[in-house]
């Protein structure tokens, strides 16, 4: 691999796979976590109903069981890094035209209540949902974009009295998806649309980029994780034929007053697929944050799903993580 994960990041492993799921299980991935009650709650993507011997059979034109379902299932931890799992999936989406609903990602709102997105795939496109609940139970849908958008985050606190979320709509004709703002009065109608990031922009990315977890507040800015696919030469171990792209964890600081602004961006990857568990799976090579906990011992928690089958944990100091920000920074010229 040509880049390292720096080495002020741990890596804790898995912390969620499909065996400590209790109802039918295939791949555990891509969750949003956050703080709950006296410790933490994750809502994580369940995909179901195949295994790795369908994909087999399916490149050897035996079977064609590859068409992906997907719940929302739940779980608790008191910290943060032994989990157990509520007995049934709390969230599904699915009706004559929405096959599925998956990659949640969990911010809490400065009421209390948390404002889950979620990505929506459908017979006219890939769309971007909100809901908020309280209870991890109960979902109150807000809004669902307009096809193509996906990735979708919330700020944890208003901005100059607006919800602000990142989002990453697909670019017609081009490959290089950007990552995009907007802002709502009201969860319900976004707009006020900026561009953030540009792909081309990622020395680490020669394809897509996306927003990642809910960005964390700090002195010096929002601390905002996304991911950055790479094209390899080299197929990953991959149920999936020819898989060669290598998603990547990166960082950068939002100015607090205005998020689309970046103060500093890492010019390299924060997060490099490079263990066992990271490099082979469904997709291996994919390392996809989807939650990020500041801690007040002055850490954080990072989540991600790694090759889209397992859940994982790594834990940095916050400082680091700014400091890396700056080091690196692309924007210094
Ligand atoms: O397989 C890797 C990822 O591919 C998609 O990510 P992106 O939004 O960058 O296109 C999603 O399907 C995601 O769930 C998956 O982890």
């Amino acid at each position: 691999m040509k880049y390292q994960t720096p080495s002020f990041i741990e890596k804790k492993g898995v912390v969620l796979s499909k065996d400590d799921v209790p109802y039918d299980s295939a791949l555990v991935f891509n969750a949003g976590v956050n703080r709950y009650q006296n410790g933490y709650v994750m809502l994580f993507r369940n995909d179901y109903g195949f295994c790795r011997k369908d994909f087999d059979d399916f490149y050897a034109g035996i079977s064609d069981n590859t068409t992906p379902k997907t719940n929302i299932g739940a779980a608790y931890s008191k910290d943060g890094i032994s989990w157990k799992v509520e007995n049934e999936h709390v969230f599904e989406l699915a009706d004559d035209t929405i096959s599925r609903a998956y990659d949640p990602r969990m911010t809490q709102l400065e009421d209390g209540s948390f404002g889950v997105c979620f990505a929506i795939d459908s017979r006219v496109g890939v769309r971007g949902g909100i809901a908020v609940t309280t209870d991890m139970k109960n979902f109150d849908i807000k809004s669902i974009s307009v096809p193509d958008n996906r990735n979708m985050v919330l700020f944890p606190e208003k901005i100059n009295g607006l919800y602000y979320r990142l989002e990453r709509p697909f670019i017609t004709g081009s490959p290089r998806f950007s990552v995009w703002m907007s802002s709502s009065p009201d969860l319900v109608h976004w707009g006020n649309s900026r561009i953030v990031l540009e792909s081309r922009d990622i020395p680490f990315a020669n394809s897509k980029i996306g927003p990642a977890a809910p960005p964390v507040k700090t002195p010096q800015g929002w601390l905002t994780l996304f991911h950055a696919v790479e094209e390899q030469e080299e197929n990953f171990d991959s149920w999936c034929n020819h898989w060669k792209k290598c998603y990547y964890g990166g960082i950068m600081l939002l100015d607090l007053e205005d998020p689309s602004k970046i103060i500093a961006l890492a010019g390299r990857p924060l997060l490099v697929p490079e263990e066992e568990y990271e490099l082979s799976g469904f997709r291996g090579g994919v390392i996809f944050p989807g939650g990020f906990i500041a801690e007040p011992d002055g850490t954080a928690k990072i989540y991600y799903g790694a090759a889209d089958t397992v859940e994982c944990l790594a834990v940095a100091e916050i400082k680091d993580l700014i400091d890396f920000c700056f080091e690196y920074n692309i924007l210094e010229k």
